[in-house]
């Protein structure tokens, strides 16, 4: 059942227009340090983006200028480093918003990452707004940050989560999905590219849908943001939420973005220093959005680093990096689909950046294993998403997925090591 990824025309013909066909992946790969790794005797492969990805120089070295020349405490002190270290962080921050096309920076909100991002708007968005017997709709190929956090707040509420189904290439089905917006649904939450599968959702449509009804959207950009041109402004969607360190940032940072007005009117996440304008044991007065939600001190380092990744991101070009990837995956798609008994688990029409296969009579880790002896990373296992792996009928997957230092060389040498696989477990 496997089959060879296909692109829209009209995704297709956006790409090439925007692309620049200089894009040097051999530049590319001398910005990352990590990539002159020797693993087991063999250059290193890395094919496992989308757990994280590595960290190009310009990165590296503006979190050790940070704190070679900056560090101090934010928004507390009047001493020059706290002034500059204070630019420093909310410039970051311009930074998020001008890589989003959000309109205003106030709109960013830093977080540890993904996954607090989400916890962040189920515990305040969603504890304000949803009661008991109210619904909350998610996708059956969601990662389980975009689970258990909306399941932890339906427990709490008496509430219910349902979930669009998926058809057997993986993508949603959008009938379903529209279906069962109801009276009863008070918020949906979509991964727009989904970890698992490289499912790319169309978010645009689904925002439509439930805007027009007038139900939220919570998109989880922990998949998209490294891959392709983002405008939350034109997807008009409520919450997006990503981590840094996919993006060629560091771990422990992240961004929520929120619409303005919805951050207003909601209440704070966590209480602390910094979120607060005043205080006194009788009542205390929130600090203004964004700082609202941003209790304690944050990873000052990490925005400065979470910047510094955006905005090479930027100088790369999205529109470059998403034609680059489509290659890549199209490519692998071929030669891994082409081996005697491998089968792609997600083959959806519309993808990017994911692999996931399993092979006959060969455990995932199995094959993780083996291409770990040849210098290939991939991830095996269930991706945090096991309700999608037991709806395609497997524990595990092995996945390869793609940044923007790959090459086809690469692809070749992993479609080497699964033949291998496959010879040693014939
Ligand atoms: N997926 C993967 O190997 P955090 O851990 O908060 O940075 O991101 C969570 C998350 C949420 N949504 C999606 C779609 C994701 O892919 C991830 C992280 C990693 O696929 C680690 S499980």
């Amino acid at each position: 059942m496997t089959k060879v990824l296909k692109m829209s025309s009209s995704s297709r013909q956006t790409l090439t227009r925007e692309a620049d066909l200089d894009f040097d992946v051999g530049r590319v790969r001398a910005d990352f340090p990590i990539l002159r790794t020797r693993v087991h005797g063999h250059d290193l492969v890395y094919l496992d983006n989308a757990a994280t990805s590595q960290k190009p120089r310009a990165v590296i070295e503006a979190i050790s200028r940070y704190y070679d020349c900056d560090n101090a405490n934010i928004h507390r002190g009047v001493h020059y480093l706290s002034e500059r270290a204070t630019a420093d962080y909310e410039s970051a921050r311009k930074t998020i918003q001008s890589f989003l096309h959000a309109s205003r920076p106030e709109e960013i909100v830093f977080v540890r990452g993904t996954t607090e991002a989400i916890n962040l708007v189920a515990q305040t968005y969603g504890r304000q707004h949803i009661r008991a017997g109210d619904e909350v709709l998610i996708t059956a190929m969601e990662h389980h940050s975009n689970i258990v956090p909306w399941q932890l707040l339906c427990e709490e509420k008496g509430a219910k989560l349902k979930v669009a189904p998926i058809n057997e290439d993986g993508e949603l089905i959008l009938e379903e999905f529209e279906r069962l917006l109801g009276p009863q649904t008070k918020m949906v939450a979509v991964s727009h590219i989904s970890n698992a599968l490289g499912t790319l959702n169309p978010i645009a449509t689904i925002i439509k849908m439930a805007h027009a009804i007038g139900i939220p959207v919570l998109v989880d950009g922990a998949q998209a943001v490294p891959r392709m041109p983002l405008d939350v402004q034109e997807l008009d969607c409520d919450f997006y939420a990503f981590s840094g360190h996919k993006a060629y940032g560091p771990t422990g940072i992240g961004a929520l973005y929120g619409k303005l007005a919805l951050l207003e009117r909601i209440p704070p996440y966590q209480g602390g220093g910094d979120m607060i304008s005043s205080v006194t044991f009788e009542k205390t007065i929130y600090n203004k959005v964004p700082h609202k939600f941003e209790a304690g001190t944050p990873d000052i380092a990490g925005a400065v680093g979470l910047g510094a990744a955006l905005e090479y991101l930027n100088d790369l070009g999205m529109a470059n990096i998403a034609a680059h990837e489509h290659e890549l995956l199209a490519y692998a798609t071929d030669v891994v689909s082409a081996i005697p008994g491998v089968r792609l688990i997600g083959t959806a029409k519309e993808k990017s950046g994911v692999l996931s296969f399993v092979m006959d009579g060969v455990h995932p880790h199995d094959i993780g294993t083996i291409l770990d002896q040849e210098g290939i990373a991939i991830r095996t296992g269930h991706h945090c998403a096991q309700p999608v792996m037991e709806w395609f009928g497997v524990d595990a997957t092995a996945r390869a997925s793609f940044g923007v230092y790959n090459t086809k060389q690469e692809i070749d040498a992993l479609a080497r090591g699964v033949e291998k696989v496959r010879k040693v477990f014939a």
